[in-house]
């Protein structure tokens, strides 16, 4: 059977919500930390990071916005192929909240890489934050340009997405607090039955 790597905290969970919510015969492997840098592993994402599609022939993609748009476009129906204008933003979406947001993270997850000393490490992560914090409001408004549900109006993989940048906001000093559409957007996929589903495989729970 297919299988999608995943890993506790990460990325990856948007993956598997978007499996949760197709129904799609995928299985998930939910490593424990540091199994993404094992050799074992490597062998398939040699990358080292998750998520990563293995087929059933051997073949692996990588790159989440990748990995959803095979999603969609296997699992996802007729609904899905129709809808052309929300495949084209949802593709959009992705594409910015993982170049842009998720690697806009990079200095707070790993500041060691972008500078030498403690105290230039912390700039660098409060330009991050002061970064991010624009990022979050972009989300926050684009959100409420919608009826404020779903980010393009109508349910798409960009929420998946969304959920997981609006969870690692309390590793930063910004506060959901401050974006109420957001902080909405969090507790309504919380009380996703899929979305549970999906956490639990990743052996994660629901922030509230
Ligand atoms: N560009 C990749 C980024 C994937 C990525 O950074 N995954 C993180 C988890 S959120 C990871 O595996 N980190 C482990 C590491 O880099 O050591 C994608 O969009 O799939």
């Amino acid at each position: 059977m297919t299988t999608l790597y995943t890993m506790p905290g990460t990325c990856s969970l948007a993956c598997n919500i978007a499996v949760a919510w197709l129904d799609a015969p995928v299985e998930i492997h939910n490593l424990a930390y540091g199994d993404h840098q094992k050799d074992e592993y490597l062998a398939i994402n040699p990358k080292g990071q998750v998520p990563a599609l293995k087929f059933d022939d051997g073949n692996v993609l990588t790159e989440l916005a990748a990995i959803m748009a095979w999603l969609g476009a296997e699992h996802g129906g007729e609904g899905y192929a129709r809808d052309k204008k929300l495949g084209y933003r949802e593709a959009e979406a992705l594409a910015y909240m993982t170049s842009e947001i998720h690697a806009a993270y990079g200095p707070h997850f790993a500041a060691k890489r972008f500078a030498e000393s403690e105290s230039a490490q912390e700039e660098v992560k409060q330009a991050t934050y002061r970064t991010l914090g624009d990022h979050y409001q972009r989300l926050e408004d684009n959100l409420s340009s919608t009826d404020g549900e779903f980010y393009l109006g109508k349910r798409s993989f960009a929420d998946a997405f969304l959920y997981v940048l609006t969870r690692w906001i309390d590793q930063t000093p910004l506060a959901i607090d401050d974006y109420p559409n957001l902080k909405a957007h969090r507790a309504r996929m919380e009380r996703d039955d899929d979305v549970r589903k999906a956490l639990k495989r990743q052996d994660m729970e629901a922030v509230g």
